[in-house]
């Protein structure tokens, strides 16, 4: 079994009920267990800026499939979700990435994990700290507490877990 990150995103049609429903999905894939799941959180848009915002999430699976199995899985999923992209960084009904697959280094034509852009985005780190707290960021084995200081402030401040009726 192999632990996996996966970041989820939606900024089109309902995204909160597009990240819950992603959720429910993901612990359906074969040979894989839904862990845990982080809050939701709102955050601004990275790129074009006349866009909604988004809601994101992370979730911890544990899976038996290998990493090209899995992404096939979470493309099955945005699918399903008629995922839509209007333009590059732009508007999405969902997207599912991802983040780490154990302790793996992935650069191929399809996958590059751990995600690129994951230490420079607020919203995969403050989630992914929300429900592991100690973890580590490999291949280096970073604690993820050490990098949230150099995350800008700015984009803390535009980040906010949604609650129920708020
Ligand atoms: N911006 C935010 N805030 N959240 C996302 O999930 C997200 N996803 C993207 C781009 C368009 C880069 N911006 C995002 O793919």
């Amino acid at each position: 079994m192999t632990e996996t990150i996966i970041g989820m995103g939606s900024n089109l049609d309902h995204p909160e009920e597009q990240v819950i429903t992603a959720c429910r999905e993901l612990s359906r894939i074969p040979e894989t267990i839904l862990v845990q799941m982080s809050s939701l959180y709102s955050s601004v848009p990275v790129g074009p800026q006349d866009q909604p915002n988004f809601v994101n999430s992370v979730a911890l699976l544990r899976t038996e499939l290998n990493p090209e199995q899995l992404l096939d899985a979470l493309q099955d999923i945005e699918n399903r979700h008629r995922r839509v992209r209007l333009r590059h960084w732009g508007p999405r009904t969902l997207d599912l990435d991802i983040l780490f697959f154990g302790s793996a280094v992935i650069d191929t034509e399809r996958l590059q994990i751990p995600h690129p852009e994951f230490r420079n985005r607020v919203f995969t780190v403050i989630p992914l700290l929300e429900i592991l707290p100690d973890f580590r960021i490999p291949p280096e084995n970073t604690p993820l507490q050490d990098i949230v200081g150099s995350l800008p402030s700015r984009d803390l401040e535009a980040l906010h877990i949604l609650r129920k009726n708020s």
